[in-house]
């Protein structure tokens, strides 16, 4: 049977992150993948790339909630940009309705990881309510902070902010932390309630980094519902970020995505 996963997530009109980047990654891995939108993200090209945000209403993601759970089934879900409280309350609903177990929360504040904030209203809200329902949550080093609740600059209060994270209620914790301050190699933190386990990458010195984060928990998620373990799913989806960042390219001169699609070629040939 084909394997499908849903997104829940925002959509990212110049396509390099958001339910842009779940729908290619999860292509990557041979899924089906479906996308519930919550809101679509613009970039205005006239004023240095400034964005703007026009929700969906309630009903409109409802009705594409019941279309996904119910019309057609999933093995697995993700989800991203929510904005708006009515979105994590129907988040947690459909999960808990239809016993999701790999669900993947991606707890995206910022973008690019040190941006503007968004929605910071709604952070208590999706600690609270989505986080005892996640497989594995994938916070950056800033999200992690807004979690735990602890500023986190080195080593040590990374393991600290994840076993946090997890008495909250995440059964496995990825903390993403190439920005980490002084990193020299990309180090993602991987806590299961008991152990810790670095998943290091080269820190690329590239600018064309638009979407990572989403990517490496769509490709985390993928994994899941393929079967593997959560440790074993981040892993294989660090390759994945790594070779989709070292093919980045620039759409503009404000930015920049990697590419996805790098993976077939990488597998193919390595
Ligand atoms: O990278 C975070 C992110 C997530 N979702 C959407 C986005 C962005 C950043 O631009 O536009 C829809």
């Amino acid at each position: 049977m084909m394997t499908k996963i849903a997104t829940i997530a925002g959509s990212d009109a110049s396509g390099g992150a958001g339910l842009e980047a779940d729908l290619k990654t999860f292509a990557e891995y041979g899924i089906y993948g479906m996308a519930a939108v919550t809101l679509v993200a613009t970039m205005d090209p006239d004023n240095s790339w400034s964005h703007k945000v026009f929700p969906l209403s309630e009903d409109a993601l409802r009705a594409q909630l019941e279309t996904i759970f119910k019309g057609v089934g999933v093995c697995a879900v993700k989800s991203g940009m929510l904005g708006s409280f009515f979105a994590v309350d129907l988040t947690k609903e459909y999960l808990k309705k239809h016993n999701i177990d790999n669900y993947v929360l991606d707890p995206v504040m910022v973008c690019k990881g040190g941006g503007e904030p968004l929605n910071p209203e709604l952070n208590q809200a999706i600690a609270e309510k989505l986080l005892p329902l996640a497989q594995v949550v994938t916070p950056n080093i800033f999200e992690a902070e807004q979690l735990s609740g602890i500023s986190i600059e080195n080593h040590e209060q990374v393991r600290t902010a994840a076993s946090i994270i997890h008495k909250k209620g995440a059964r496995h914790v990825l903390i993403k932390g190439p920005r980490l301050k002084g990193a020299e190699r990309a180090i993602d933190f991987f806590y299961d309630g008991d152990k810790f386990e670095l998943i290091e990458s080269e820190l690329l010195t590239t600018s064309w980094t638009h979407g990572a984060g989403c990517t490496i928990s769509a490709a985390l998620c993928a994994g899941l519902a393929q079967g593997l373990s959560p440790l074993d799913a981040a892993r294989r989806a660090k390759r994945f970020i790594s070779t989709s960042l070292a093919h980045g390219f620039a759409l503009n001169r404000w930015v920049g995505p990697g590419n996805p699609s790098a993976w077939r070629n990488d597998k193919l040939f390595s």
